[in-house]
């Protein structure tokens, strides 16, 4: 199995939304490095369920958990992912939640399948920025969230996270030059084989997720279109 550090490509399912079997067996037969399951509003611990399930039932790629809402932890994941919301105005998204989660579930789980995640919220319209209280960084900011992601807090991720939106190339291309170890994920408006392209060339994991819902056949094609990149 690869390490994550390897990975290119990520799926993002959300456990409010419904997916067929056949459907959901696409993506996890697509040759994508994982597949998250996280959302923002309305998930619940039968729907992370739900889906952890019917992966599980006949897939072996790897299933990582996003964590947004305690309620909705669960077992079973191979991985878990933690937000800290770098560009929030309230520090509960940034360091309480976590610092609550960690005080009552350290005990019970395996370290090395936690990463954190530095987010950094850039779409106005996403449910995620106005549930998280953020503001809009500009350029420089976000080159600073980013370092800080990696100098200061040491943070495995650093996540650009356009949810909904097709975000800025220039931008991650900046943003991956501030970055040495962390490794820069890219989220937002994929859509086409170009847009995986065009986000992979300087990100090093790409994440898509509104288009399953929406045109599967071409979120489908992401997967190859990033595969080929050597880097
Ligand atoms: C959302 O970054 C992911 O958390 C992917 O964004 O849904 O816009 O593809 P989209």
């Amino acid at each position: 199995m690869k390490t994550i550090n390897e990975w290119k490509h990520i799926f993002k399912l959300d456990p409010a939304k419904e997916i067929s079997d056949e459907h959901l067996d696409k993506i996890c037969e697509s040759g994508t490095d994982a597949v998250i399951v996280g959302g923002t509003d309305n998930v619940t611990l039968d729907g992370v369920l739900d889906l952890l399930s019917r992966i599980r039932r006949s897939h072996t790629v790897p299933c990582i958990l996003e964590v947004s809402d305690e309620e909705a932890l669960s077992p079973g994941f191979d991985y878990y992912f933690v937000p800290m919301v770098l560009n929030s105005k309230e520090k509960k998204y940034m360091m309480d939640m976590q610092h609550k989660a960690i005080k009552e579930y350290i005990d019970m789980m395996e370290y090395s399948e936690i990463f954190f995640e530095g987010y950094c919220i850039l779409n106005e319209d996403a449910k995620a920025f106005k549930h998280t209280n953020s503001y809009l960084p500009d350029a420089d900011d976000v080159k600073a969230y980013a370092f800080m992601a990696e100098k200061v807090f040491n943070l495995p991720i650093f996540y650009m996270e356009y949810s909904g939106k097709y975000g800025d190339p220039k931008l991650v291309e900046e943003v991956k030059e501030e970055l040495e170890n962390t490794m820069l994920f890219y989220g937002g408006g994929i859509e086409t084989e170009m847009q995986a392209k065009e986000m992979k060339e300087h990100a090093d994991v790409i994440i898509v997720g509104n288009s399953i819902y929406t045109d599967l056949k071409n979120a489908l094609k992401t997967v190859k279109a990033v595969k080929d990149t050597t880097k």
